[in-house]
């Protein structure tokens, strides 16, 4: 069954009792007996159906801030072979080379961020030593990996034998123009505010299936995969990274927020930026954002995007409206 099957499927029969529609107009809704509400903090948010990640994050917060939450909540996909657009296991490109994106940004504005890294597990947290670290905001490539080995992270084959079986099927019947279509999009972009009311955001992607090599995506860039104002919010995008790096959505939902916009407003309006702008024919894309109150909204292009809310009530995952 493919990726998106899988997912239908999923949804039907596992989540029928918790999945809740909402995200397109007004506060989260839940189906829970202790249902998660918006506007409230701490709180944990992430894209797609990332309840460990959540868990993980907010434990991370009883010790630590939102950037210590958001980077170990992006670490559990990362670590997840079965997560096939997020770190190891995650799709290779054309060539048959995982090659990762990610990067964080906290409270008080600062932003850190690696793109097309090789053969390390975390590339999240090596995002945020570019951040904490070093004098620059990005690295990439084999300057990104000696930074990496600098730091002490070690090397390992990221490509899995289910990662590399399924390339080497859509060799055979591809034409080396892979469609980039909705069944390939599970990235991260999790986003946390903590005990003190500050936030921070994390993103973190193996990026396209069967891209070419090279190609990097939105959510290495800030102000497309991600954007943190601690004075206002924050917003996450996931799916067809091109088009979100033609339109800055996280950004354009920060700033729309900032104007007075609630976050399912801003949210909507930079999908339909996209809508009225590109070609986005087949695509999706999704975003989730917040705001300092803790309010959440969230839009998408495509049906079929959830994100996964983490409060002191509990965790929901939740069913995003969108345009089609
Ligand atoms: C990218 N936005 O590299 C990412 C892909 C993605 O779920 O979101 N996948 O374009």
């Amino acid at each position: 069954m493919s990726h998106k099957g899988n997912r239908r499927k999923f949804f039907k029969e596992s989540l029928k009792s918790t999945l809740c529609l909402a995200g397109g107009i007004t506060a989260v809704s839940s189906c829970n007996a202790n249902p998660v509400i918006s506007g409230q903090y701490p709180v944990i948010v992430s894209t797609w159906d990332n309840a460990r990640a959540n868990k993980a994050a907010w434990d991370a917060l009883a010790l630590g801030n939102a950037l210590d939450a958001v980077e170990a909540g992006a670490r559990i996909p990362e670590a997840d072979p079965k997560d096939m657009s997020v770190g190891y296991g995650g799709r290779p490109d054309r060539d048959g080379h995982v090659t990762l994106d990610a990067c964080v940004m906290d409270h008080l504005g600062n932003y850190g961020a690696v793109t097309y890294l090789k053969n390390i597990m975390h590339p999240v947290s090596v995002a945020r030593k570019v951040m904490e670290e070093t004098p620059h905001v990005m690295l990439s490539g084999a300057g990104a990996l000696q930074f990496a080995l600098d730091q002490g992270f070690t090397t390992q084959n990221l490509l899995t034998d289910e990662a590399r079986i399924e390339w080497e099927e859509w060799k055979v019947t591809s034409t080396y123009e892979p469609k980039i279509n909705i069944e390939l999009h599970d990235t991260i972009g999790i986003m946390a505010i903590d005990h003190a009311q500050n936030l921070s955001g994390a993103c973190t992607t193996s990026g396209l299936g069967y891209k070419m090599a090279g190609r990097i995506g939105d959510s290495p860039v800030v102000g497309a995969g991600l954007f943190v104002d601690n004075d206002v919010g924050a917003a996450t995008a996931t799916g067809m990274g091109e088009l979100v790096l033609k339109t800055l959505g996280s950004f354009l939902i920060v700033e729309l927020m900032r104007q007075g916009a609630t976050v399912a407003e801003a949210c909507k309006e930079a999908v339909m930026r996209i809508i009225n702008k590109q070609d986005y024919n087949e695509l999706q894309v999704g975003f989730i954002a917040i705001d300092k109150q803790g309010r959440i909204g969230a839009y998408a292009i495509q049906s079929g995007f959830v994100y996964t809310v983490t409060t002191a009530s509990g965790t929901d995952l939740i069913e995003v409206n969108s345009y089609i």
